[in-house]
């Protein structure tokens, strides 16, 4: 399915790093289209769906902290089974594990500062979009080279 979307989302260390531009470009690379895109300081509720699966975790209360305390971006991309690949591209959730290559692997040492999120299932993908973004603040376009891969 072309149009299958991912949720992806700069996280603060990320932001403080000025890793945004290379991350954006891996997708932009690999041939994903971005259809949504914006920057802002998440606040603890959206966070706390975001991440209500963890919320019996130990590290839950400093996950939420990390992730509130500075800016974020967030994108939804989009192309042909993004969610899956958009995971490899990722990596390992901890960096010890993560392939060089991945984007953990490259850019992070430690779990609780792993650079970067990706959804890890297309419902998953689905339930994180309409949590961060509006329907509006999702856009539709057409790429003019019809050969590559978005379409
Ligand atoms: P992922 O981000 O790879 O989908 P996840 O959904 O299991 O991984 O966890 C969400 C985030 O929570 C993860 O990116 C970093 C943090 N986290 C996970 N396990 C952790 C741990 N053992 N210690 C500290 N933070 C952890
Ligand atoms: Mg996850």
């Amino acid at each position: 399915d072309v149009r299958e979307r991912t949720l992806i989302a700069v996280k603060p260390d990320g932001v403080q790093r000025r890793l945004v531009g290379q991350i954006i470009q891996r997708f932009e690379q690999r041939g994903f289209k971005l259809v949504g895109m914006k920057m802002l300081q998440a606040p603890e509720d959206l966070l706390s769906q975001h991440y209500s699966e963890l919320r019996m975790k130990p590290f839950y209360p400093s996950l939420l902290r990390y992730m509130s305390s500075g800016p974020v971006v967030v994108m939804v991309w989009e192309g042909h089974n993004v969610v899956q690949t958009s995971r490899a591209m990722v990596g390992h959730t901890n960096p010890v594990e993560a392939l060089p290559g991945t984007i953990r692997g490259d850019f992070s040492i430690h779990v609780s500062r792993n650079v970067v999120h990706a959804s890890d299932s297309p419902d998953g993908a689905q339930r994180e979009i309409q949590l961060w973004f509006q329907g509006k603040e999702l856009l539709k376009w057409d790429c003019c080279d019809q050969t590559n891969t978005c379409e």
